[in-house]
């Protein structure tokens, strides 16, 4: 396979300046004829004339109307063409009914769709498919179906075809049709400027009721992108489209977003409260690509972070205002830390802005996104929020409808602020997590903070430089009191020394507030100064913090030292539980533990060898110890946790939802499900219904339950998604690889479909007790999943390999086994481009 260099990028020779598309829909044999206005590039000097085309027939094609036969290769086409403007024509046909890799046209359930990013339009017709040439498209579609979409503005109809028109200039990755027999939930914004927009939410007959929440969170997207960005919607229609089978959460192709049915379809009877809450910043973060991916695009993919990291900083922003700032940016640290964090420190670490790549879609990853968007954080918050809103203001005036790179992006910033970057830059080039280590000193009324930096090598890169990492620091006074409030130490040397004067007493310092960098804190705190911080912490993210350290310290020493659970967390818990004034959904947060993978890495860095089965028994006897420790608050937090007002996925219900949940989860422990039972019975909402399930099925309980389930849910492909992916993760660890092997075998394991497939090996691969049996029956599972699935759909196993990312972690013997199968899924024959470049880099 080829490998593409950041370094080799050349403008493509030509600009084009009109693309024409016709398509003739039939389900194996669509007609794609293309007439594209090309002309000389005067910023290029390479005037090759290559179009990248693949699994494409090539029927016809012509220049300036004269009939030519290109150099025709699987990748594309070259062609002698004339040194001035011209017109290019051309007629492919494509297969859309038998295209299971749901890239480029396809077919979903009847209905035509596509899948252009990151480079899917090849596969429609021959083109120039890279982010930075762009164009304006007309797009008339042919076909015998009720609803007819692409991008832009509708601009004509009538009986079998329609017309549509994008005035704005995009790259082909941002190219959609949908054609099907769909029934569109109407919707109306009105803009900044008073411009009528009319929106759609299309859906397949059947699927009406779940479009309600959707449409809403639409309306509030674009509200919020007026209010806090400035940013106004610019066509006169947006439509988004659901579809059954797709590769990733949604896609935000201009004016024609179209997304994984899970990732828009809601009801309170078939989703649950983080459904709902995930849909919402689905449909924002699609939304606010149309400034921030759309109307400033990448220059090349090595730029992906450029709008990624970007719209997820936005998307978090916009769920902070609508619910709880806080408990969104534990959710956000949690996540780094489970998803991120492997990725960064394991085989498949790469910079945000990765220098090379084999397959492109192997990129979409925790660190372009999730890391991307904590770059942008730090720059805010080492800027401050005025600079950021200038620096916002002329990126979108300097270079709207461009095709950017990282430097365009950090110059507004250095051209606003007066800033020099250089050091900061490095956050996008070098891989890895950087550790802070803390010291500190105390001398006659001065605290002296020392903290130091150090980032691990990482594949490709032994020497890493200090980066600037902004530490928001705020310190407490003996009796609990804040004695200094939250001030943001730049820490840009590889060690450095802050003094806090004029203290009256040692201080205990809060570090790391609000989790301002995304970096791993090595803290020797004690217990105590953890239970004070939980205690008496101003700054929630620390205070949750705390907890969470005094969990994962007590953890740790009772997997390695069969210590008994710790007093320190039971007690502290215990009262913050307690506490009536805290927002429920914030003390839901607290009951928390960190993932037993977590726990194995922690392990693995100090230098033990995590014994999956051993982590899993501690958290199993944390847990029970807990539920035995609040058995006399339950009942109180049970009471708290009560709604008596019609459901609603807001963030205050939701909250006590979660709390509730948790308090039952806790219940269960003590009475074997007795109440999970009843909840179960008396569940009017998906969340409720679900979560007395899993209760039950952790207390080995609720069969009769979960084949109620499966009779009233049958019908819906998204509730089904969910029984499946609840029986792998409530097994117990050795019951784990069996259960997915006999869901597997399911009539209703539609393995072709990503969403179910996931439910089942995803929940595998996370359920970390039960995919490590040491018999490797978890590991040959999953592998001979990935085998089948791969010349199906190899974008989604090439993702499904990341389950293996962490094998060296463990002993040699689970080594041995998952060496195996990764040399067993390289080994396969024609495996996929996507796959090999995986494997090869898990194995290293
Ligand atoms: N931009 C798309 C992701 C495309 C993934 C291609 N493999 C969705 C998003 O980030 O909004
Ligand atoms: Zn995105």
């Amino acid at each position: 396979p080829t490998t593409i260099y950041l370094k080799d990028y050349t403008p493509f020779g030509y600009l084009v300046d009109s693309v024409h598309l016709t398509f003739d829909l039939t389900p194996h044999a669509t007609r794609v004829t293309s007439r594209i206005a090309f002309r000389p590039n005067p910023n290029a000097t390479d005037r090759t004339f290559f179009l990248h085309g693949e699994e494409l027939t090539l029927i016809r094609a012509a220049i300036d109307g004269g009939e030519i036969t290109p150099e025709l290769s699987d990748k594309g086409l070259t062609a002698i063409t004339p040194d001035a403007p011209f017109i290019w024509e051309a007629e492919v046909e494509i297969d859309p009914g038998n295209n299971t890799a749901l890239e480029g046209l396809y077919m979903s359930n009847g209905m035509y769709c596509t899948q252009c990013e990151a480079e899917g339009f090849r596969k429609i017709t021959y083109y120039p498919d890279r982010p930075d040439v762009m164009s304006t498209f007309t797009v008339r579609i042919n076909g015998d179906l009720p609803v007819l979409l692409s991008n832009g503005n509708p601009t004509a109809k009538g009986e079998g075809w329609a017309e549509w028109t994008d005035p704005w200039p995009k790259p082909a990755y941002l190219f959609a049709l949908v054609a099907g027999d769909l029934i569109a939930h109407p919707g109306q914004f009105t803009t900044m400027s008073d411009r009528e927009v009319e929106l759609n939410l299309w859906v397949r007959p059947g699927d009406e009721g779940k479009c309600a929440f959707g449409m809403e969170a639409l309306k509030k997207s674009m509200k919020w992108d007026e209010d806090v960005y400035g940013r106004e919607y610019d066509l006169d229609v947006f439509n988004i489209v659901a579809v059954d089978d797709f590769n990733m959460g949604a896609m935000e192709n201009k004016g024609l977003n179209i997304f994984n049915s899970s990732a828009v379809l809601a009801s309170p009877e078939t989703s649950t409260d983080a459904n709902f809450e995930r849909i919402e910043a689905i449909i924002a973060h699609e939304y606010f690509h149309n400034w921030t991916g759309n109307r400033i695009t990448c220059r090349d993919w090595f730029q992906l972070c450029l709008k990624e990291g970007l719209t997820v900083f936005r998307d978090a922003q916009f769920t902070s205002d609508m619910r709880s700032a806080p408990v969104k940016r534990i959710h956000d640290a949690i996540d780094l830390r489970s998803r991120q964090f492997p990725e960064d420190n394991g085989p498949l670490s790469h910079p945000v802005r990765p220098e090379s790549f084999q397959e492109i879609n192997n990129f979409y990853t925790a660190t372009v996104y999730e890391k991307g968007a904590e770059i942008i954080g730090m720059l805010k918050r080492l800027v401050g929020d005025e600079a950021y809103a200038k620096a916002l203001d002329l990126y979108f005036d300097r270079h709207d409808g461009q095709a950017c790179t990282i430097e365009d992006w950090l110059k507004v910033f250095e051209d606003t602020t007066d800033r020099d970057l250089s050091q900061f830059k490095r956050w996008y080039s070098q891989s890895g997590t950087p550790r802070i280590a803390v010291a500190e000193a105390w001398d006659d009324g001065t605290y002296t903070l020392t903290l130091s930096q150090r980032t691990e090598p990482t594949p490709g890169q032994d020497d890493k430089q200090p980066q600037v990492i902004p530490v928001a620091v705020g310190l407490l006074g003996p009796n609990g009191d804040e004695v200094r409030s939250t001030e943001v130490l730049e820490l840009t040397e590889t060690e450095q020394s802050f003094q806090f004067t004029g203290l009256a007493a040692r201080p205990v310092a809060s570090i790391l507030r609000d989790f301002s960098a995304p970096v791993i804190l090595e803290q020797d705190q004690t217990n105590s100064e953890r239970a004070f911080l939980l205690a008496h912490d101003t700054d929630p993210f620390n205070r949750w913090q705390a907890g969470r350290s005094l969990a994962q310290d007590t953890l740790l020493r009772m997997i390695s030292d069969e210590a008994a659970p710790d007093a320190d967390y039971l007690d502290g818990l215990l009262s913050v539980l307690r506490d009536g004034e805290l927002d429920p959904a914030y003390r839901a947060l607290m009951l928390g533990l960190p993932a037993q993978s977590e726990l194995a890495a922690t392990l693995y860095e100090r230098g033990d060898t995590p014994d999956p089965m051993a982590i899993w028994a501690a958290v199993e006897t944390l847990r029970q110890a807990t539920a035995q420790h609040m058995q006399d608050l339950l009942p109180r937090l049970h009471g708290e946790a009560m709604v008596d007002a019609p459901y609603s996925p807001d963030a205050e219900q939701s909250g006590k939802r979660a709390l509730g949940s948790a308090a039952l989860a806790l219940t269960s422990r003590l009475d074997g499900g007795a109440m999970a039972a009843d909840a179960y019975a008396n569940a009017d909402n998906m969340t409720l219904q679900l979560t007395a399930l899993s209760c039950l099925l952790r207390a080995r309980k609720g069969e009769e339950e979960l084949a109620g389930f499966y009779d009233q849910w049958k019908h819906d492909r998204l509730v089904m998604d969910k029984w499946f992916g609840l029986q792998v993760s409530m097994a117990s660890p050795e019951a784990t690889p069996k259960t997915a092997r006999a869901l597997t075998e399911h009539p209703d394991f539609n393995w072709k479909n990503p969403n179910r497939f996931r439910a089942v090996m995803g929940a595998l691969a996370m359920n970390h007790a039960g995919f490590h049996q040491t018999d490797g029956t978890g590991y040959q599972l999953l592998a001979d999943w990935l085998i089948r699935l791969d010349p199906v759909n190899p974008q989604t196993t090439a993702r499904m390999c990341a389950a293996f990312q962490t094998w060296t972690r463990y002993d040699a013997g689970r080594q041995d086994l998952m060496r195996a199968q990764l040399t067993r899924i390289a080994e396969t024959p024609n495996l996929s481009r996507d796959t090999t470049e995986m494997v090869s880099r898990i194995l290293g």
